[in-house]
């Protein structure tokens, strides 16, 4: 089975707590994380210790969010730690810290091999892109019938400027005939799905187009849980 989660922002026991909940199988399960692994939570230096080696032995992927490029801009002194702070680094940066110089090497490297996009097959949408944020308003680039590249539009916009990108909501802003345009369907995060869902809940938020997975777990205060989708069997799982 292949799993898709978003934004866990530091909150390893949730993390772990949907593990257990959809019977992750480390064997024969994959696990794609859709970006913010840290920030807002306190153990987002914790879960990356976690992930890694899944990572690297590939039970489970990561994709950038905007927090990992926070983490990346801090470590090559292009992020002040006042600001790091406002946008809910305080523990991960606290943690950084505290590594040697060795470890912290070998966060910055982790980081920045992470990828923007990964590309699946899915039997309900077709082929689709997992990205953090989607697509950015000012940067399609549209094929000869006229559809717009999804992939060639996320590397012309991570390319102008990442951290527009990362931190983009166009795609929740985009007319429909833009969204339909687009050549594929897209899984994202990023957007708290509480402020997407007509009823305001926090589960998965579905459109014919796209799906956000941000079902707030690095905003409990706002009611945030865990969310969790299977690509296989179109089910989705929820833990708080
Ligand atoms: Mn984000």
């Amino acid at each position: 089975m292949e799993y898709l989660i978003s934004d866990i922002h530091g909150d390893l026991n949730l993390f772990k707590k949907m593990l257990r909940e959809i019977n992750f199988n480390f064997e024969y399960d994959k696990l794609i994380i859709v970006g913010d692994i840290l920030d807002r939570n306190e153990y987002g230096v914790k879960l990356y210790k976690f992930i890694k080696p899944f990572v690297e032995d590939g039970t489970m992927e990561l994709v950038m969010g905007n927090h990992e490029l926070f983490a990346i801009m801090y470590m090559e002194g292009e992020l002040s730690e006042k600001k790091w702070i406002s946008f809910g680094g305080e523990d991960t940066l606290k943690d950084i810290k505290e590594m040697s110089d060795e470890e912290r090497a070998e966060l910055l490297e982790f980081l920045k091999e992470l990828p923007l996009y990964i590309e699946v097959d899915t039997d309900k949408y077709g082929k689709a892109v997992i990205t953090h944020t989607g697509i950015s308003i000012d940067t399609y680039v549209f094929n000869e019938d006229d559809s717009i590249n999804v992939i060639r539009s996320i590397e012309k916009a991570a390319k102008e400027n990442l951290m527009e990108y990362l931190i983009s909501l166009d795609i929740h802003y985009a007319p429909e005939h833009i969204k339909k345009s687009l050549d594929r369907f897209l899984f994202v995060g990023h957007v708290c799905t509480f402020g997407l869902n007509d009823d305001a809940s926090n589960k998965i938020y579905r459109t014919p187009y796209y799906m956000n997975l941000d079902c707030g777990a690095g905003h409990k205060e706002l009611g945030g849980i865990l969310g969790c989708y299977c690509i296989d069997t179109d089910e989705e799982f929820y833990v708080g």
